[in-house]
């Protein structure tokens, strides 16, 4: 029962992947909405993964459309 992510924040460099695993019992859908990269994903379930690129540095939060108390932010690097 955590209905958060594992960390708080994360640092990587353009092009690396963050892969999300739903280690909970409940849905999830993720998604970063920004001007310069946006993702959205479907609900996943427990067990199910993602994998998302970040392809543009900047700073972007992750946050779950069904927990909105839910946030990772996320550094990327050039
Ligand atoms: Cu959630």
């Amino acid at each position: 029962m955590k209905r958060n992510f594992d960390r708080s924040e994360v640092s990587l460099n353009v092009g690396e992947i963050i892969r999300f695993t739903n280690e909970d019992e409940f849905l999830h859908q993720i998604y970063v909405e920004s001007k310069d990269f946006s993702f959205d994903s479907d609900e996943k379930g427990p067990g199910e993964e993602l994998d998302v690129e970040f392809p543009v540095p900047g700073h972007f939060t992750v946050r779950c459309g069904i927990h909105p108390r839910m946030g990772l932010d996320v550094s990327v690097e050039k």
